[in-house]
């Protein structure tokens, strides 16, 4: 077990610090102090081939614009909140409205373009990264000064385990995830589109064209495209004639999960990688990389195409028409956020 560091100074003149954490069996994660940005996670395939399954720009200094929000922690709000405003407490507060006139994953700079306080602890099985931030009252127009704490762990069972923590002195709203961009390929050699999924849920938020849900949910047994009660491959139904395949471009919902351990199976059959998600969170987002219209460079050298990585973005339900679902991410004064998600790599 052991975490090594690194320095890299990007262009703006801001120094980021790379943590490499290592498990006793050569898996390996590489989490930048810059938004918690996850840049690697190596695993074995059938062969035993170490490669990334996550997507990596070829230029770190893509890190600090990072439209996609590649692999950051996603804050203070994750997902989007209509018309950019919220009534807390009988005052209104507004946001950047940077998506479509409504807010998304935070802001103009959430929490994927700050710099995170690092500290770092190795034990015999497990080496831990904790991250923490302050998110200052009115920061990005969010009330409440936020202190957030996010733990990196990675396990000898070759677990990512990511648990997060929120305190605020003031009402507030919170709502956190991970936006990793995974391929289980490896090196993102494949497109995701033969990769299969399974999620462990019967419903879906109703979104509209400008995918704000509000509040009715969609059976899958209606949507069958949206059916991942067995698993299948991402691209068996992603053309189906569905006008909430037509609204997101693909995949871009929030699925409500059932209660069980297993949240989410992402596997892929050529190279045998198996991805299991277990959350506290009562949805997770699975976003099929429905565009890439920046022809930016991967670390595979391949510029980056649509399709080629898939998120499963742990959270609660977002902020739509009418304030609905604004319950599930009220944080009061005193209270306590938490949220833990686990992500367990095995060949299968
Ligand atoms: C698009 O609608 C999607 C979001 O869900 C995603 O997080 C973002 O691209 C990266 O806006």
């Amino acid at each position: 077990m052991e975490i090594n560091q690194s320095k890299i100074t990007f262009n703006s003149g801001r120094e980021v610090t790379v943590y490499q954490l290592i498990n006793n069996v050569g898996m390996q994660v590489e989490i930048l102090s810059l938004g918690g940005i996850l840049t690697k996670i190596v695993v074995p395939d059938k062969d035993g081939c170490f490669e990334s399954i996550i997507l990596n720009w070829d230029d770190m200094a893509y890190y600090e614009e990072n439209l996609p929000y590649f692999n950051a922690l996603i804050g203070r709000v994750a997902g989007r909140i209509h018309d950019a405003k919220v009534t807390l407490n009988d005052k209104v507060y507004t946001f950047a409205k940077n998506n479509n006139g409504n807010s998304l994953h935070g802001g103009s700079k959430g929490f994927d373009k700050k710099i995170w306080t690092a500290a770092q602890e190795v034990a015999e099985k497990e080496v831990v990264l904790q991250l923490t931030y302050l998110s200052k009252d009115g920061e990005e127009g969010f009330p409440g000064n936020l202190e957030v704490t996010v733990v990196y762990r990675l396990t000898n069972e070759n677990e990512l385990k990511i648990e997060y923590k929120a305190q605020t002195d003031e009402d507030t709203i919170v709502n956190l995830t991970n936006h990793a961009y995974f391929n289980l390929s490896g090196n993102a050699k494949r497109s995701v589109l033969d990769q299969e999924v399974f999620i462990n849920a019967d419903k879906i938020c109703k979104l509209d064209e400008e995918l704000i849900p509000d509040g009715e949910l969609l059976s899958v047994e209606e949507h069958p495209a949206f059916n991942f009660k067995e698993r299948k491959a991402i691209g068996r139904d992603i053309h189906q004639d569905d006008l909430q395949l037509k609204y997101g471009n693909g995949y871009d919902h929030p699925w409500v999960l059932n209660d069980g351990t297993k949240a989410v199976e992402f596997y892929d059959p050529i190279s045998k990688r198996c991805m299991e998600i277990a959350t506290t969170e009562p949805g997770v987002v699975m976003y099929t990389m429905n565009y890439a219209d920046d022809p930016i460079k991967l670390s595979n050298g391949e510029i980056q195409k649509p399709h080629y990585g898939v998120c499963f973005e742990t959270q609660k339900l977002p902020i739509g028409y009418n304030e609905v679902f604004k319950e599930g991410v009220l944080l009061k004064k005193g209270d306590t956020y938490t949220s833990t998600t686990t992500f367990k790599f095995s060949i299968k």
